[in-house]
């Protein structure tokens, strides 16, 4: 048995080494992913169909399955950011790829914000991607 002096000594080199596993894994993961444009199309008046990938920036494979739970389309890249609209996901068919119908009542510079989750994955994974907007 450890004298006590010891034994708390133990104990905190053990917490030390948790904190210092534990940072670096949930910093890498956001870093670890990217989101990434893929197209623009026109989805008649007012409305924009953006379609993004999401990649693992080590093998650059699309990843599937993950959960966007935040969505936010706005004028920012053209001075204005206040100016918004709403956001709807739509149907998809390429694994990895996200596609949203986004309200766009001005033509002009947009920028798509994204929060994900992916599978295995304790930090969320943020996004932007900008695009114009015909009308
Ligand atoms: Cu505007």
């Amino acid at each position: 048995m450890l004298p006590n002096r010891n034994r708390s000594a133990v104990l905190c080199a053990g917490l030390t080494l948790a904190f210092a596993a534990a940072v670096p894994v949930a910093f890498a993961a956001a870093l670890d992913y990217r989101i990434e444009l893929v197209g623009v199309q026109p989805a008649g008046p007012g409305l924009t169909d953006v379609t993004v990938r999401l990649i693992g920036v080590r093998d650059g494979k699309p990843v599937a399955d993950a959960v966007i739970f935040q969505t936010r389309v706005d004028m920012g890249p053209d001075g204005m950011p206040t100016m918004a609209g709403k956001v709807t996901p739509a149907m998809s068919d390429q694994p990895g790829q996200y596609r949203f119908r986004a309200e766009t009542a001005m033509a002009g510079g947009w920028a798509l914000t994204l929060s994900a989750k992916v599978q295995g994955e304790q930090e969320t994974v943020r996004g932007v991607v900008t695009f114009k907007a015909t009308k």
